[in-house]
């Protein structure tokens, strides 16, 4: 065994990859993302200690949430990135420790750690692959499993985190449950059952920093609005912008303007497109493409300049590698990186745009148009609609499909599962997942349509408020006796985090998919199934019949 990661829905063989990630992780790459978590451990366990004296570390919270963000499925493959960073951790690690000390804070005998050091390169790759570190470091298969899930759940929150960051959203609270909750993955005084109400806790933050989010994008761009969003291409030299982060979309359509240089949102941006302060903008032409799997063919055709704002990169094609840059938490080998800002002084896109100059426009793959920005103020504007929709029985269920979308062949029952339903029912997706039917022609229901996206994977969020406010509109008591459905896709950590928000807010009978974590233990497996009736799918026909043989129930 030369690695071991099970992160993603994607490992290999359902159980780990162990000498190369599918995703294309190596394993010198995968040792040293083990290292920077270990590392980001080491500083939970001083920085939860400094937050019960109320002791501030200035710089901690966001080096936390970039250290879990990189190591994200598909976000930064540049060993060099995790070089410096770790040294940095060590470096942050110390400086807390020596102030800690100085404030009469007993530390005690540290353990590793939190004390661990690394000066060489090949220090650090040694340390990397030692046994302390990685996965495997717990024994005990539940523990294990449920230490990951809330790992995986804190990833996810720390992305999340970080976009809000961007835009000057913060919440002590959910940096400090960041802290609290990866110190105590190292405390084996802690029972399966202790472990269980922390990732339940883990999911109220999940809730927390989504509605963080949700404020930042929305304070700062206004709210999404049900958009046309154009699929075609014009005749410009263009750049293509991927990922989540909105601040990013922000300044680089600012520094466009009036350049030559089109604009285009690819993958988890398609969502921009809906946001009021981003349609200001001419060059902003639509969207390109569709999920980040089929990127390779995909970013050949565009021609142009790529951005890559976070997660999701496929180890490229030498014959577009070299017109691909990336910035924030993301980052490849061989890919340019555009740093971050210095004093609140935007990113300097210019290499980019001076780049994209001297490229061919994008050659065309589809024409036409889709429809989004479904999120929550939308939809209440909509309510009276959808409420008389569901009395008149015109809307009989809806299905929630959000998610990610991933290449594992078996995600084409998301298409055809979206084609069977009955023409009653209605798709809310965010999230990647949407790919897979948001170009199906579904039809509407009295003017509303049969697939509303909300937006981004975070936007999930908005489901969940919209699932809030029908109960409310319908005098119901739990948000289980809704006509709604959740039969949800899953490849990275984002979905274990929007997962876990699902589930502390009492929604009941998911069904995830295309398969369930490959680390979720059997026992840890059956305790979801037992406390939140999780399940899996079978085949689009069955699953048909038993979620609209709940609706009767309902
Ligand atoms: Fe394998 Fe997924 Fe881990 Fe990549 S992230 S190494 S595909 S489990
Ligand atoms: Fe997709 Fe990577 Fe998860 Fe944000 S972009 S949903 S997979």
């Amino acid at each position: 065994m030369k690695m071991f990661c099970y992160q993603c829905q994607e490992a290999s063989g359902g159980k780990g990859c162990t000498r190369v990630g599918v995703c294309g992780k190596t394993a010198d790459l995968a040792a040293l993302q083990d290292l920077m978590i270990y590392a980001v451990k080491g500083l939970a366990v001083l920085g939860h200690k400094a937050d019960q004296i109320g002791y501030k570390k200035e710089g901690l919270d966001r080096f936390m949430i970039e250290g879990l963000f990189m190591t994200i499925t598909n976000a930064n493959f540049d060993k060099e990135r995790f070089f410096e960073k770790i040294k940095d951790a060590l470096i942050l690690r110390d400086e807390l420790k020596e102030e800690l000390l100085e404030k009469g804070v007993d530390l005690g005998q540290l353990e590793d750690v939190a004390s661990f050091t690394v000066n060489s390169r090949d220090e650090i790759e040694y340390k990397a692959n030692s046994k302390e570190v990685g996965v495997l470091a717990t024994e005990d298969e539940d523990i294990r499993s449920l230490r990951e899930l809330i790992i995986y759940g804190l990833k996810g929150m720390a992305a999340y985190a970080e976009h809000a960051d961007n835009l000057g959203y913060r919440d002590e609270e959910i940096a400090k449950f960041i802290r609290r909750a990866l110190a105590a993955t190292l405390d084996d005084s802690l029972t399966a059952d202790d472990l269980v109400a922390l990732a339940m806790e883990t999911g109220k933050y999940g809730v927390d920093v989504m509605a963080l989010l949700d404020k930042a994008n929305t304070s700062t761009y206004g709210n999404p609005e049900i958009t046309e969003v154009n699929i075609g291409v014009r005749n410009n030299p263009a750049i293509l912008i991927s990922g989540h982060d909105l601040k990013d979309m922000e300044e680089l359509l600012e520094q466009t303007e009036g350049t030559g240089v089109d604009v285009y949102t690819h993958g988890e941006m398609l969502p921009a497109n809906y946001y009021p302060a981003f349609k200001k903008y001419d060059h902003f032409v639509g969207n390109y493409g569709n999920a980040w799997w089929k990127q390779k063919e995909e970013f050949e055709k565009f021609n142009g300049v790529i951005l890559f704002t976070t997660n999701c990169i496929v180890p490229p094609k030498a014959s577009y590698a070299d017109r691909v840059y990336t910035t924030g938490s993301s980052g490849y080998p061989g890919f340019k990186h555009i740093p971050d800002r210095v004093d609140g002084q935007p990113k300097d896109f210019s290499e980019l745009i001076e780049h994209a100059k001297r490229l061919d426009p994008p050659t065309e793959i589809e024409k036409g148009k889709i429809v989004g920005g479904f999120a929550h103020a939308q939809v209440f504007a909509l309510a009276d609609k959808i409420v008389e929709a569901v009395k008149t029985g015109a809307i009989k269920k809806f299905f929630v499909m959000a998610g990610c979308d991933g290449r594992l062949r078996k995600r084409n029952y998301y298409t055809e599962f979206a084609e069977a339903l009955p023409k009653d029912t209605v798709i809310l997706t965010a999230g990647c997942a949407k790919y897979r039917y948001n170009k199906l022609n579904l039809g509407d229901i009295k003017g509303i349509p049969r697939v509303l996206d909300a937006g981004q994977c975070n936007d999930s969020y908005s489901l969940a408020v919209i699932a809030m406010k029908l109960k409310e509109i319908f005098e119901l008591n739990d948000i289980n006796e809704l006509p709604i459905a959740y039969n949800i896709a899953w490849y990275e950590q984002k979905a274990v985090i929007v997962l876990l928000a699902l589930l502390y807010l009492g929604v009941k009978n998911i069904h995830l998919g295309p398969t369930l974590p490959a680390f979720l233990s059997e026992n840890v497996a059956q305790v979801l199934v037992d406390k939140f009736g999780i399940g899996t799918i079978s085949s689009v026909e069955e699953d048909i019949e038993m979620f609209m043989g709940e609706a009767q129930e309902a």
